[in-house]
């Protein structure tokens, strides 16, 4: 019985480990500019978040949406030609001053789909 109940524990303790591994192969948000919170003096050119993993640049995008939820024009977003787990979005018009949402979401290599927001605003 009881080595029964320990071989238990073990095969769970296996599974959780496959799984938080499987977990940590998705492309998580890593960093990004401007960074999450920040309050720039000026518009960026561009938006650039790095995940940790590899993207694909045809099913990830962007959005962003200011305090009226108005989305703001973007040209189109591109990875990084050198860091693929990187994504440029260009702004098509400079950002008033204001707070702005980012809604993205990526499709990493390895096929899983991921996505989150954060804000930063422009004084
Ligand atoms: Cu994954």
């Amino acid at each position: 019985m009881d080595s029964m109940r320990r071989s238990m524990i073990f095969a769970l303790a296996l599974s959780a480990a496959a799984f938080s591994q499987q977990v940590s192969a998705h492309a998580h948000l890593k960093s990004q500019y401007p960074a999450a919170n920040a309050n720039v003096e000026a518009s960026p050119q561009a938006l650039t978040l790095t995940f940790s993993e590899d993207i694909e640049p045809a099913f990830s995008g962007v959005e962003v949406t200011n305090a009226q939820q108005q989305a703001m024009p973007l040209s189109e977003a591109e990875r990084a030609p050198k860091q693929h787990n990187q994504l440029i979005v260009p702004l098509a018009k400079p950002l008033s001053s204001g707070q702005y949402q980012v809604n993205w979401h990526v499709l990493s290599v390895d096929g899983h789909k991921t996505k989150g927001t954060y804000t930063f605003s422009v004084q």
